[in-house]
């Protein structure tokens, strides 16, 4: 789908984690031009280290869709020097988070404006602007909510299973604390409800870490579902694998297979399209949602661009069969 010229208020809203749904936030802002694109980003692995407020989702996405991001690590910024964490070290301060130089700086700004005041919201829209992105990134929400992995070693702050313990100990339930009290963000509801979104777009981030923190959020799952655009989930499981990360490792400790069936059962109520990857394409008869194969692994800057074309020419072909 290229925006009808018609509609030239035309808005597409995706709902991202960090690293593998940035990829194709980055697609889709490519794809789009500027001023479509609408990215509303996890906050469930915020947290407060060394003293700041650090909104790793946020800064991911914001830093991926400027080119600012280091592709290597997936996180952080490209060309980052560490003499703060070396010194930090020297000092026998906490080092299991690395906050790069550079970095550091948006964590100083984002805690001095939070403590002056501003939204989570009116923070992340000054650095969007400073970093000259032409799509609107905005948090899930302006209230704090909290992921919290249970796993057989106790439970976990999210980035303390994640980080410190890279994932190791085995996940027994996941929880999202502060979100039964937590408001969706505002212009995200405004947009659900707005006549010129075209389509909601799940980005390929881990759906049970990631993406259900936002459905966690009283009242966001209702206005997914109640918008009157197609909903598109992109697969995260690539030829019965995660792509990167721990997604299968966690369908497999709560006991789920790790296909796209478990993948599309988890958004079934709430989606009007998939799409899965190529590899998977024989375990996709009888799924029971419209869906479309293609290759979903985006490797280069080409694929990233090529999988937003296909979910935004899906998302046209459903809007016309509502
Ligand atoms: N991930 C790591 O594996 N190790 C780190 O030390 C680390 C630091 C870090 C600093 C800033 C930031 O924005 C992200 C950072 N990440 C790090 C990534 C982050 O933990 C994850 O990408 C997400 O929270 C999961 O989406």
């Amino acid at each position: 789908m290229t925006i009808p010229e018609e509609n030239s208020r035309a808005q597409v809203l995706a709902l991202c984690g960090g690293i593998g749904g940035a990829k194709l936030a980055l697609g889709l802002y490519r794809t789009l031009g500027p001023g479509h694109l609408t990215v509303a980003v996890n906050t469930g692995d915020d947290f407060t280290h060394l003293g700041l407020h650090v909104s790793p989702d946020i800064d991911t996405v914001a830093y991926t869709l400027a080119g600012l991001n280091d592709t290597e690590r997936g996180w952080g910024l490209a060309g980052e020097t560490w003499h703060f964490m070396e010194a930090l070290g020297r000092l026998g301060g906490d080092t299991w988070f690395q906050l790069g130089d550079h970095d550091l700086a948006t964590h100083v700004v984002r805690t001095q404006r939070l403590a002056a005041g501003e939204t989570l919201s009116q923070v992340t829209a000054g650095l969007a602007t400073r970093l000259g992105l032409h799509a609107r990134l905005l948090p899930m929400s302006d209230d704090p909510v909290r992921t919290l992995v249970d796993t057989e070693e106790g439970r976990l702050a999210f980035q303390n299973y994640f980080v410190e313990h890279r994932c190791r100990p085995r996940v027994t339930g996941i929880s999202f604390a502060g979100a039964e009290t937590a408001k969706p963000q505002d212009d995200v509801l405004a947009l659900l409800a707005d006549g010129t979104l075209a389509a909601i777009v799940i980005c390929p981030s881990n759906p049970y870490l990631s993406v259900d923190p936002m459905l966690a959020i009283p009242g966001l799952r209702e206005a997914l579902k109640a918008s009157a655009a197609p909903v598109i989930a992109v697969s995260p499981i690539v030829g019965g694998k995660a792509v990167k990360g721990p997604t299968a490792k966690i369908m497999e400790e709560l006991g789920l297979p790790v296909s796209i069936r478990a993948i599309a059962d988890h958004y079934r109520d709430l989606i009007d399209g998939f799409i899965l990857d190529d590899a998977d394409a024989a375990d996709s008869t009888g799924l029971g949602i419209p869906s479309v194969a293609t290759r979903t692994l985006m490797e280069t800057l080409g694929d990233r661009e090529r999988l937003a074309r296909s979910v935004l020419d899906f998302a046209a072909g459903l809007r016309r069969h509502r």
